[in-house]
């Protein structure tokens, strides 16, 4: 498992959140999607032997909020 807070400067309300949560949660390997509006980051938990974070990065781009920054988060 690995858990990224990705930086989406497009991310402005909570309508946006819904959007990305709606994205990226169905998808296999991803294990939990939350979004900070105010930061305009969004932490991910993955696996990332089921999806990569270009995959992530990928789906992001194609619903118009691109991600400019990866940070690893350790885990706990
Ligand atoms: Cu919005």
């Amino acid at each position: 498992m690995t858990s990224v807070l990705l930086t989406v400067p497009e991310i402005s309300c909570a309508h946006c959140a819904q959007s990305i949560v709606k994205a990226l949660s169905p998808e296999a390997g991803v294990t939990h999607v939350s979004v900070d509006v105010d930061h305009q980051q969004v932490r991910l938990d993955f696996d990332p032997s089921t999806i990569s974070l270009d995959r992530v990065r990928e789906i992001m781009e194609e619903e118009e909020y691109p991600v400019t920054e990866v940070a690893e988060v350790a885990q706990a």
